[in-house]
Order: C-alpha cells, then sequence, then structure tokens
C-alpha cells in the first residue's frame, strides 16, 4: 500500500498532523530524524489509521504515491533548509514538499524559486492551532502553485477546522503568501493577547477585582461580540489557583513573556512595507519591556499617581468602558493586520483575498473569534475597502465605543497603569481621521535642516523654502 502523504519531523506538531491525516482515512507515511520517534508514534496511535513508517528517507519517498506529496514538521531555519536537500534529490518532477513549520516568507519565497527550477512544487503552509489544532483541526493557510494546490487542497480540507460547513483552508496566494498571512495572523495574536491583558491589569487596578473576579468579566464578555478562544482562556487562567501556594495563578507567573519571533517578524516586515501596525508593534514592545529585568528593578522606585481607585459613577462604568475600548481597539489591530496583509500582497503580487483570509481564521487557529464573520462580511461587501475602520459596521462601533475608549485611556494614564495597546489604537483612530496632521510641521522641518522638500496643500509641484536665506520659495 502506498501512502496519500508523508510527514517527517513527528515532534508535537508533526505527530499530531500524521495523526489528524489517518483518522481522516488517508494513509500517511511518517518519518523522523530521530526513528525512536516513528516507532513511538506507530506503537501508540498506529490502531487510529494506515501509519507506513519509514526509517530512511529513501524508504520514505518509496512509500508515497505520485505525485509525492511530503509534508516536512521541522524546526524553521536551517533544519528545513537541511531536510529540503535530504528530499528534494530523491523527488521527480511535479512532486510537492509541504513546509508546515513557521519560516518566514522571504525564506519560503528563496526554497520556492529554487525547486521550481529543479521541476519541484514547493507549498509553504502556514499551520495555526498549537498541537490541540494539529490533531483536531488547525487552520491552515497554503501558498505556492495553484497546480499544487488542486491536489492537496481536498485533502487539507479535510483535515482543517470547519466553520458553518466551510474548512478554514484556501489556496492564500503563491510562494510565500502562506507564511506571510501567518506571520500576521501571529502578529495580530500578539496584539490582542496584549489588549486582553490591558484590560485584565485595568480591572485589576482600576477597581481592585481580584482574578476571579475578572475571570467572571471575562466570561460575560465571552458570551457578547467578544466572544473568542482567547478571550475564553483568559477567563480559564484568571480563575485558576496555583495548586502549591492556593494563590491566584496569574500572581505566581514571573510577569515576563517571551516570544519566539514571528510578532518581531511580523513588526519587521511592515516596517519594511511602511505600513504602521502600531499596535502589534506595541505589543511586541511590551514583551520585552516585560523582559528587561534589570531596568524594570532600577526603575521601580521612580514616582507615580498615589495609589487611587475609581469610585462612585466612574467605578461603576469602568468594566463595561473597558469593554468597549478593547473592542475598538481590537478593530483597530485587525485593521493595521489587514492592511499589512493588503501591502504584502500588492507587493509581491500574490492578489490575496482578505475577506477569504478572515474566513479561514474563523476556527483552528489562536485568534478564532465571531468578531472575523464581520470582517469576512466587510470585504465581501466592499472588497476594495480601504481599511476595516471604515466598513459599516466597525465606523458605528467605534464611533459608539469612543467615549469609553477615551475615558479608558485617560483614566489608564491617570492611574498610572501602562496601556500601551489601547492608546495606540486610539492614537491610530484619531490620526487617521485627523482633517490635518502635524506631519505638515515634521516635513518643514525636514525641509528647513536637509531641504528635503515639500509638496503644497493647494498646488501641485515639489517646493523648497530658502530657509538659510531669504526664506523665498523656490520650486525643486
Ligand atoms: P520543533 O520545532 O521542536 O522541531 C522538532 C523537530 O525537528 C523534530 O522532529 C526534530 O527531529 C526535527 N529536526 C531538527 Br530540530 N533539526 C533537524 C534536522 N537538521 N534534520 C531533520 N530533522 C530535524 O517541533 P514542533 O514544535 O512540532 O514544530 C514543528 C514546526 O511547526 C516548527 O517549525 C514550528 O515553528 C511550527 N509550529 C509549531 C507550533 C506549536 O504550537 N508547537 C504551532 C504552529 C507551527 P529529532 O526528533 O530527530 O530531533
Amino acid at each position: 500500500q502506498q501512502a496519500r502523504i508523508g510527514v517527517t519531523g513527528l515532534a508535537v506538531m508533526g505527530r499530531n498532523l500524521a495523526r489528524n491525516f489517518a483518522r481522516h482515512g488517508h494513509p500517511v507515511a511518517v518519518h523522523n530524524r530521530t526513528a525512536a520517534r516513528t516507532k513511538a508514534l506507530v506503537d501508540e496511535f498506529g490502531h487510529e489509521g494506515d501509519f507506513i513508517p519509514a526509517e530512511t528517507a529513501e524508504e520514505f519517498v518509496a512509500a508515497l504515491e505520485r505525485p509525492r506529496r511530503l509534508v516536512i514538521m521541522v524546526k524553521a531555519g536551517a533544519p528545513t533548509d537541511a531536510v529540503i536537500e535530504e528530499f528534494a534529490p530523491l523527488l521527480e518532477p511535479g512532486d510537492m514538499i509541504i513546509d508546515g513549520g513557521n519560516a518566514h516568507f522571504l525564506d519560503t519565497r528563496r526554497r520556492e524559486a529554487a525547486l521550481r527550477e529543479r521541476g519541484l512544487h514547493f507549498v509553504g503552509t502556514g499551520i495555526s492551532g498549537g498541537e490541540e489544532g494539529a490533531l483536531h483541526g488547525p487552520s491552515i493557510m497554503p501558498g505556492g502553485s495553484a497546480e499544487a494546490y488542486q491536489t492537496l487542497g481536498p485533502m487539507l480540507e479535510d483535515i482543517a477546522a470547519t466553520v458553518d460547513g466551510t474548512p478554514c483552508v484556501t489556496h492564500v496566494g503563491p510562494d510565500g503568501a502562506g507564511h506571510f498571512v501567518k506571520m500576521v495572523h501571529n502578529g495580530i495574536e500578539y496584539a490582542d493577547m496584549q489588549l486582553i491583558a490591558e484590560s485584565y491589569d485595568l480591572l485589576r487596578h482600576g477597581l481592585g477585582l481580584e482574578p476571579a473576579a475578572i475571570a467572571e468579566v471575562f466570561r460575560t464578555w465571552d458570551s457578547g461580540r467578544l466572544d473568542s478562544y482567547l478571550i475564553e482562556i483568559t477567563a480559564e487562567v484568571l480563575a485558576h489557583s496555583d495548586a502549591a501556594t492556593g494563590r491566584p495563578f496569574v500572581d505566581v507567573v514571573l510577569d515576563q513573556a517571551e516570544q519566539k519571533g514571528t510578532g518581531r517578524w511580523t513588526v519587521q516586515g511592515a516596517l519594511d512595507l511602511g505600513v504602521p501596525v502600531s499596535g502589534i508593534a506595541e505589543a511586541v514592545f511590551s514583551r520585552s519591556l516585560s523582559g528587561h529585568a534589570d531596568l524594570r528593578a532600577a526603575a521601580r522606585g521612580l514616582p507615580g499617581p498615589s495609589g487611587e481607585r475609581l469610585s462612585g459613577a466612574d467605578a461603576e462604568r469602568f468594566a463595561d468602558d473597558v469593554e468597549q475600548a478593547l473592542y475598538a481597539s481590537k478593530i483597530v489591530a485587525y485593521a493595521q493586520g489587514f492592511h499589512q496583509i493588503q501591502a504584502g500582497s500588492a507587493e509581491y503580487g500574490w492578489s490575496i483575498d482578505p475577506g477569504q483570509v478572515a474566513t479561514i481564521w474563523r476556527g483552528g487557529c489562536i485568534i478564532r473569534a465571531v468578531f472575523l464573520n464581520r470582517i469576512t462580511d466587510a470585504y465581501r461587501k466592499n472588497p476594495e475597502l480601504a481599511t476595516l475602520l471604515v466598513d459599516d459596521h466597525f465606523a458605528e462601533a467605534l464611533g459608539a465605543a469612543q467615549d469609553a475608549w477615551r475615558r479608558v485611556v485617560a483614566t489608564a494614564a491617570r492611574l498610572g497603569v501602562p496601556t500601551p495597546g489601547f492608546a495606540t489604537a486610539l492614537a491610530y483612530y484619531d490620526g487617521l481621521r485627523a482633517e490635518r496632521l502635524p506631519a505638515a510641521l515634521t516635513q518643514a522641518q525636514r525641509d528647513f535642516f536637509g531641504a528635503h522638500t515639500y509638496r503644497r496643500a493647494d498646488r501641485d509641484g515639489v517646493f523648497h523654502t530658502l530657509w538659510g536665506g531669504d526664506r523665498s520659495e523656490t520650486t525643486a
């Protein structure tokens, strides 16, 4: 018997992905550098479907039906290149290598071009949902050629999460488009998590609520428009007590958030594209600030406001205000992420359909949320939407939230609770809305010290003022 697909790299992700294929009736060849992992998988889960274990690369390739579909689930970076180099010489034109790791999209572009030269399809594929998602249905973001997707797509649709009968997978676009979209997904995930963390912090310090009480607030939110996986797990974490001390679990975890790098990649990529993803950037910077223990220790004694709490009417409406600020800031973070997707799509010629991206993020992945239906609707109504902020639904929600949003940011500043995510989202909103920006002054300064020229609002052309001379205006 031949395998319909093969998975090499059987750590948590690869193992569960292989099981997912097998559970859906696809005979799957399995291989790992260290053969013990292959054996362990078959010993433990062999009853779940048809697994064809292979010890060597040659055996693995021989086990696959043609055109061969070979999924790589190894550590991103050099290990992925090593594995590609190991297998590519054994493959034939028309075969497919699917990289399901968290590769940088520029690496994927490079690999795709090199393998295309050799007649092979390389399908860089973003997979979100972690270990559980890989087993029960992830959100899958494949790039690569449309031709490869034709034969691969139906198998991916089988193993992906589904929402309202629609599988959470689509051919995102050519070469690195899938990994690019997965990267932005992770960036948005960072922003979403940061906004939730700020909401918690505000409720804790503004109202003096204990984590268990805040868990209840999040549970309420989870049954409304904020209904999402991240809000749901937030409530669970906040309600959890540490077994050893009996204290709220969140109070015993060291307050330093780590990162593996996809959020940073998103921001680096956005800087290159000139796209202001300030919400994602603040989320990345907040994690990095949290990790600077030395700086934090040095600064701990700096003066702040006297530890007052909210009272009276301010306190009464505060939880609702925070919900509104969270929703509004979330709209901004997603609008920024989708802007980056559209800018990347234009830069690399990918023709990504943003509505489809929102659709496949509705299930399986970490940012899955009811909210994404709204984004799908927005792009269905208007595929040319300049920014999500101006979609009817979102514009109305932002308008309704703005008073509360401003109160929350102002209150946070007054109480000395850091809310970079909320604050930057509001600044972005006000920045885009503004009739005139002080960028005019910035550009005038640039002309003053560097003769960088300026354009005028009242007529065409490029100008320079002779700042060091008689200050007359010249045409550049
Ligand atoms: P890891 O990222 O921990 O990688 C371990 C696997 O890579 C093992 O199978 C290991 O083989 C193999 N490997 C390494 Br390391 N170097 C190799 C080499 N030079 N040649 C061949 N194989 C090599 O596994 P993971 O956490 O399952 O993640 C797999 C991929 O999926 C990664 O790219 C990750 O970023 C991505 N991803 C992970 C998650 C998640 O939630 N964990 C979610 C989404 C995507 P060995 O057994 O012989 O050491």
